[in-house]
C-alpha cells in the first residue's frame, strides 16, 4: 500500500483533479463516496499507478463557497478561502446587485470581501465611484486598478499577501487578466498543467489556483456562477447586508420582513439616511430572487 500525501487542490479538470504536491501536478481520482472536492481543499492523496493518484480524505476546511449544483443539492466550489475580490469593471457595466450577493454571502460565511475596480485606464463615470464608495464607507477595501497600464497593483499586491483570495465577478470584467499580471510565469505553470492533463490549451472554464510570488494563493475563478446563494434563508440575506446588522434586533417584530412591516429599524435607517436606498432595493430585489429559485 502506498503511503498518504498531503497535496492541495488546485483545479478540477474534465478527466480529474489536479493536486499539487511540491513542484508536481498530479491527476487524482476521488476515491469512491469521497464528499466533493474544492479548488483549495488540502486532501490527502496516494499513488495509483506511475503517474495518477487517488484523493483518499479532505482535511478540515476553515471555509467554503459552494453553489446549487444540477440535482438540486449543494456543491463546494472553493475551500479555505480567506478573502474574496469581487471584481467590477468600467466596463461591461457594473452589476451591484451580484456585488451585494457576493458580500452577503462573505458576511454569511466568515469570509472577508474587498472590491477591485478593473480598467481605471478607461475613463470613470462619477456616478460609478459615488455608488461604489457605499462599499467603502461600510468598511469592504476597494482597490482601483488598471491591468493595462499597471495602476494600483502594488497595493493590491500587498493585500493579496499571505492568505487565500478567489477573484470572483462577471464575464469580462479581467479577472484572468488581473491573475496573469499578478503571476508573471502564469503561462509557463499553465503549460505544466495542460502536460499532465493532456488536455490542450487552458481557458477559464474550472477555478484555478496560482501562488503568487510575494506569497498567499490566488484562485481565478469564470464567470459569475462561481457561488451564490444557496444555503442561505431570507434572514441570512438580511445579515448578510452589513449596513443592517445594528439595526436588525431594533425591529419590533422578531419575524420583520424589513418590508412594510410595522416598527421596521431598517427602513427608519433608511429614511435617516444610516443606510443607503439602493442597496435597500437591492434587497428587496435579491431576496424575490430566492423565493424564485
Ligand atoms: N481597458 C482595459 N481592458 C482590460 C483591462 N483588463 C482586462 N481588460 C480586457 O477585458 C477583457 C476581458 O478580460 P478577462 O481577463 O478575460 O476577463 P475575465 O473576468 O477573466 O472573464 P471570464 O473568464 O469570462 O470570467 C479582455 O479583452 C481584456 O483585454 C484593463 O485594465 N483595461
Ligand atoms: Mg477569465
Ligand atoms: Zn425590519
Amino acid at each position: 500500500m502506498n503511503e498518504l500525501i498531503e497535496g492541495l487542490v488546485i483545479s478540477h479538470l474534465g478527466q480529474g483533479i489536479a493536486v499539487q504536491y511540491y513542484d508536481a501536478i498530479i491527476l487524482c481520482q476521488p476515491r469512491r463516496k469521497l464528499e466533493t472536492v474544492a479548488v483549495g481543499d488540502r486532501v490527502l492523496w496516494r499513488l495509483s499507478s506511475p503517474d495518477q493518484g487517488s484523493i483518499e480524505e479532505i482535511l478540515p476546511r476553515r471555509s467554503l463557497l459552494i453553489r446549487p449544483s444540477s440535482n438540486g443539492k449543494i456543491r463546494p466550489v472553493a475551500a479555505n478561502i480567506d478573502r474574496v475580490f469581487v471584481v467590477v469593471a468600467v466596463e461591461p457595466f457594473c452589476d451591484f446587485l451580484l456585488i451585494d450577493q457576493y458580500l452577503a454571502v462573505c458576511e454569511n460565511r466568515g469570509i472577508d470581501a474587498a472590491i477591485i475596480l478593473n480598467k481605471i485606464d478607461l475613463a470613470l463615470p462619477e456616478s460609478l465611484l459615488a455608488e461604489l464608495d457605499i462599499y467603502n464607507r461600510l468598511g469592504y477595501p476597494f482597490y482601483t486598478v488598471s491591468t493595462y497600464d499597471h495602476r494600483g497593483l502594488d497595493a493590491l499586491n500587498s493585500a493579496l499577501k499571505d492568505q487565500t483570495s478567489i477573484l470572483a465577478g462577471q464575464s469580462g470584467v479581467g479577472k484572468s487578466s488581473l491573475t496573469k499580471t499578478l503571476i508573471p510565469d502564469l503561462d509557463l505553470k499553465t503549460k505544466t498543467l495542460s502536460e499532465t492533463t493532456r488536455h490542450g490549451r487552458h481557458t477559464t472554464t474550472a477555478a484555478t489556483l496560482y501562488h503568487l510570488p510575494g506569497g498567499g494563493d490566488l484562485i481565478d475563478s469564470p464567470g459569475v456562477a462561481i457561488f451564490g446563494l444557496a444555503g442561505l434563508t431570507e434572514r441570512h440575506l438580511a445579515y448578510g447586508f452589513r449596513d443592517f446588522q445594528p439595526f436588525i434586533d431594533q425591529c419590533q417584530f422578531n419575524d420583520c420582513r424589513h418590508d412594510k412591516d410595522k416598527g421596521c429599524a431598517i427602513r427608519v435607517a433608511i429614511e435617516k439616511g444610516d443606510i443607503s436606498a439602493s442597496r435597500y432595493q437591492r434587497f428587496l430585489k435579491l431576496r424575490e430572487k430566492m423565493t424564485l429559485a
